[in-house]
């Protein structure tokens, strides 16, 4: 199997390029030019805004499958740059489609944030439920699905959609809950920080996956998903943040107390975020096998190996 990972220098790419290549893959992989990958693995500079060169280089490898994980993925960045924002991940998304060989088959990474304002009596939320996205990084998201179902049903396009709930694992930024705690815990073991963690708010529930699982049900999708289907990709358990909190406390080498910090409440926060995932269950018998637990514990970990003095 040859496959093309397209945005694979970001958190996901690498551990999808381990995924793909300890299955025996081809695995060809795209960065920007300032970007740099380090797993081994045949390596392109590519521009999704580009469309003459992802036509190029899509006809020169001519993969079995592509996953398109190339976007601008911040929901904050998104509020800030929401032109760069639908170009990247909605022009960028249509430049992969346009340049779909008839038999290759995209799997296009969406978000469990296309859901947006969800109500707490409609959790575990199926494939199914309609669309409210609260965002402008959402709405892209939702965008390129969109498109995605059109290019398979008016050009017969092997397609699948995915909608990755929260991911986490060594080498997320800091913008992203788990490694936010993980990386305080660590800056307070160092010294570096008063022991005591800032957390927004704490009662909201998500559902936290490991990106090793996460990539594995990529690979699977990729494998047995059916076209033209869109997938929930995520545990299907959610758990409130003042559980990952006291999870990660309860790892730290010494003892810390946590403050609210009003920065990091958001002005609506959904209570419960909690996907149904019945649908990647019956089709490719994927579901999420590492506990939260370990997930953070490696998080914590990772942090402890890089932290640089100026953090
Ligand atoms: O923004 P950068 O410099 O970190 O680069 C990101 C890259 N990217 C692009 N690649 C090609 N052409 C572009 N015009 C372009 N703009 C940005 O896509 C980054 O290296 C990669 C996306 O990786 P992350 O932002 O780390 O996202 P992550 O966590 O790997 O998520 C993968 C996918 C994304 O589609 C998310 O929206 C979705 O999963 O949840």
């Amino acid at each position: 199997m040859k496959v093309l990972i397209i945005g694979a220098a970001g958190f996901v790419g690498g551990y999808l390029i381990n995924e793909l290549s300890a299955s025996g893959w081809e695995v060809h992989a795209t960065h920007l030019p300032h970007e740099t990958i380090q797993p081994e693995c045949f390596r392109h500079v590519l521009d999704v805004l580009d469309k003459d060169a992802v036509k190029s280089l899509i006809c020169k490898i001519t993969p079995d499958i592509i996953y398109h994980l190339a976007a601008q993925s911040s929901v904050a960045v998104s509020w800030k740059k929401p032109q760069l924002t639908a170009e990247i991940n909605i022009i960028g998304s249509i430049n992969v489609m346009e340049a779909l060989p008839d038999n290759t088959r995209l799997v296009l990474i969406g978000s469990g944030e296309e859901y947006g304002f969800i109500l707490e009596n409609t959790c575990p939320i199926k494939e199914t439920e309609n669309l409210n996205p609260a965002n402008i990084y959402a709405v892209s998201k939702v965008c390129a699905e969109m498109i995605g179902k059109i290019y398979h049903r008016a050009y017969n396009r092997d397609i699948i959609t995915v909608r990755a709930f929260n991911h986490s694992g060594a080498g997320q930024a800091e913008t992203f809950v788990i490694s936010d705690f993980c990386k305080q815990i660590a800056q307070i073991e160092k010294g570096l920080k008063t022991p005591e963690i800032c957390t927004g708010n704490l009662s909201a529930k998500r559902d936290f996956t490991d990106v090793r699982d996460i990539v594995r049900a990529y690979r699977l999708l990729g494998e047995k998903g059916v076209s033209g289907k869109t997938y929930n990709v995520g545990r299907g358990k959610a758990v409130s943040i003042e559980y990952i909190l006291n999870t990660a406390m309860g790892f730290s080498e010494i003892p810390i107390t946590h403050k609210i910090d009003p920065n990091r409440l958001r002005a609506s926060d959904i209570p419960v975020i909690e996907p149904d995932v019945s649908e990647i269950f019956s089709d490719t018998g994927w579901t999420a096998e590492i506990p939260i637990e370990q997930t953070i514990s490696d998080t914590l970990d990772y942090w402890r190996e890089n932290l640089k003095g100026k953090d």
